[in-house]
């Protein structure tokens, strides 16, 4: 079993490189963006919550975002390692991660950052926006926002998972393909 954290800026590939991960490794996938826009699609309560801050491109609170991950790893006994997507994105949410791990008796064995520019973050974004139907990804200031926001509140997450010596970083920029292959040399290291 390996549990492993996607880690990166907003449309650094997170999502994009998630799939591969969890089709070649087997792991259940925990993104909690997309896990949010489920919600408010659905129209639930939690959805109505997480909606006014991800239109902002702030970032959903912790004991919400909390809640809905430790619902989800609860309900995936049987889960052969997870994939977390976009989770941690604060040092509280990374503290409140290895507690329900411990529990589990499995922690995260390791984290990937994917390192990728401002000005191609930017460009992945408004150009996902064309078809994505995404708010958040439509609007430069949003876009902005969604990027200070990343360097004031998460990116201490990599000296977190630094600390623990968990932390790996790849170049995010080139072939998805060439990206892939650099995360799979770090994760095979723990299969
Ligand atoms: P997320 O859904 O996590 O997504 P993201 O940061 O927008 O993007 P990701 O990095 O996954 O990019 P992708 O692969 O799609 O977050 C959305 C919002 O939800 C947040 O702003 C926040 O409000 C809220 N939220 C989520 N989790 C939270 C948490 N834990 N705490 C609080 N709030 C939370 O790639 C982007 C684009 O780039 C795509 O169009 C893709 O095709 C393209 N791309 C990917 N790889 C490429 C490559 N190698 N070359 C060229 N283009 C590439």
């Amino acid at each position: 079993m390996i549990n492993l954290v996607l880690f990166g800026p907003p449309g650094a590939g997170k999502g994009t490189q998630s799939e591969k991960i969890i089709e070649k490794y087997h792991l259940t996938h925990i993104s909690t963006g997309d896990l949010f826009r489920k919600n408010i699609k659905e129209g639930t309560s939690l959805g109505k919550s997480a909606q006014e801050y991800m239109d902002l491109g702030n970032l959903v609170p912790d004991e919400i975002v909390i809640g809905m991950v430790d619902e989800k790893i609860r309900s995936t006994p049987d889960a052969n390692g997870f994939l977390f997507d976009g989770f941690p994105r604060t040092v509280a949410q990374a503290e409140a991660l290895d507690n329900l791990l411990y529990f589990k008796d499995n922690p995260i064995d390791t984290m990937i950052a994917l390192n990728v520019d401002e000005d191609e973050l930017k460009k992945r974004l408004l150009n996902r926006g064309l078809t994505s139907g995404r708010s958040d990804d439509q609007d430069e200031e949003k876009i902005a926002n969604r990027i200070a926001v990343y360097h004031r509140e998460t990116s201490p997450v990599a000296d977190y998972y630094n600390k623990q010596m968990k932390f790996n970083q790849v170049v995010g920029v080139g072939s998805i393909d060439d990206i892939f292959l650099s995360i799979s040399k770090i994760i095979d290291a723990y299969v």
